[in-house]
């Protein structure tokens, strides 16, 4: 009875790990996958992660394997509220933030998507294009229609503001649309603080709902609360009469990518305090409901950790100087690999590696030179030219540039 199953292509980002691991050259460079790098091209855990680690497992009141409430760590939950909105947003507006935890950001979304199919199942979700492959996966297996906003142009590497503008103006009022708060993904290519208030103003004119995905804050600027510039005017601006979503990851900026720690928000809108009491338990349980049914409690250990370091401003300053490591670490190799480029006299211009933002780098090479990258150099990256620039460093850097050089020249 299972003859008739289809074969399925296997994951793309996963397959280029895959292939890299399976890759005997002595020289070999992976870009494929966003994931912080040291610079010897090492995983890193981050050290306010291990003084979390070591203060967890020395209170016998923490160190243990217990199950956690159904809506997730306290310490987590409310921390990643302040990280997202900052400390005055949160202390003004506590009653209208609701938080539970999630498997990472895809099981943020994933709660996104459940929810907007159950309580909206006619909006249509607007997702950028491109973006992250998974996020038309993610609301489509919940049935729910997807269509795309104009974002990249390649031939100019910018922002196609005015054709996003105006698709948030034709959208079928009550629209869903689904914004990277920072460090686009694959593009690494933001609006400015002036397009994002347009853009925000505009989805709150014709009554659309944002849903903010945040997956990448810190690795746009090393500012945290920079690069919560979108979702706190989102919270201000269109939080008035629609609900705002945010899909809250710590996969990266903490470095807890297996560990799943996330958060799924919903800001309701600015009611009354009558009616705000009466909303805010019913939106509550029904989230409850959804996380119960799937995964019954989150898990619990990295939300441990996330959650200590919330909870004690000498870990979260840590935090903060380990985020700038990791961010400026990644905009030297933007400037390195560019500046050896220049050098090399590689034909085309390559200031847009220096001037993109966040772990990637949409770099123009087309899938041909991706392919013989990969096949003659052991440079991996994704087939559209999105490389992760983490995976840069000293060691490698000027191997890249003469290997694009190559490409681009043959
Ligand atoms: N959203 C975007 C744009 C991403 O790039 C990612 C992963 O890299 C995610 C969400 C979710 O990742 P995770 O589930 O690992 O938190
Ligand atoms: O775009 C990237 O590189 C990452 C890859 O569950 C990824 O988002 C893919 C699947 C997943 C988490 C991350």
């Amino acid at each position: 009875i299972l003859n008739e199953i289809e074969q399925l292509p296997a994951d793309a980002l996963f397959g280029i790990k895959q292939r890299y691991g399976q890759d005997d050259r002595a020289t070999k460079v992976d870009l494929g996958i966003g994931a912080y790098r040291d610079n010897t091209g090492k995983p890193w855990v981050l050290p306010a992660v291990r003084a979390a680690e070591e203060k967890i497992h020395a209170d016998v009141a923490t160190y243990n394997h217990e199950y956690l409430p159904i809506t997730g760590l306290p310490s987590l939950t409310k921390g990643a509220a302040k990280v997202l909105f900052g400390e005055e947003l949160v202390a003004k507006h506590s009653d209208r933030i609701v938080t539970v935890q999630s498997i990472s950001g895809t099981g943020a979304l994933h709660i996104a998507a459940k929810f907007l199919s159950k309580f909206f199942s006619s909006k249509k979700i607007y997702l950028s294009d491109p973006t992250w492959a998974n996020h038309k996966a993610i609301f489509e297996a919940q049935g729910l229609a997807t269509s795309t906003y104009p974002y990249w142009n390649a031939a100019s590497k910018s922002l196609r503001f005015q054709e996003f503008l105006q698709t948030i103006e034709t959208a079928p009022e009550g629209s869903v649309f689904v914004l990277h708060a920072c460090a686009h993904n694959p593009t690494g290519l933001d609006p400015t603080e002036e397009q994002w208030a347009e853009l925000i103003d505009t989805i709150g004119k014709y009554d659309h709902i944002a849903l903010f995905d945040s997956a990448y804050q810190g690795f746009a600027s090393g500012s945290l609360s920079k690069d919560a510039y979108a979702v706190r005017l989102g919270m201000q601006k269109l939080a008035l009469a629609s609900p705002i979503l945010v899909c809250q990851s710590f996969a990266k900026n903490v470095g807890m990518y297996g560990e799943r720690v996330g958060c799924f928000h919903i800001v309701l809108p600015n009611q009354s305090e009558e009616t705000t009491a009466v909303v805010r338990p019913a939106v509550q349980s029904q989230l409850a409901k959804i996380v119960r049914s799937e995964v019954s409690n989150p898990p619990a250990y990295g939300a441990k950790i996330v959650g200590t370091i919330l909870a004690d401003d000498v870990l979260t300053n840590q935090w903060y100087d380990d985020m700038i490591t990791m961010s400026s670490r990644i905009q030297k190799m933007r400037v390195r690999l560019r500046d050896a480029l220049v050098e090399l006299k590689t034909p085309g211009n390559w200031d847009h590696i220096v001037e993109q933002c966040g772990m990637f780098s949409f770099t123009g090479l087309s899938p041909e030179m991706v392919k013989r990258l990969e096949e003659e150099h052991a440079v991996y990256m994704v087939g559209s030219g999105r490389a992760s620039i983490a995976g840069l460093n000293e060691g490698n850097v000027e191997y890249v540039a003469k290997a694009i050089d190559e490409v681009v020249r043959h």
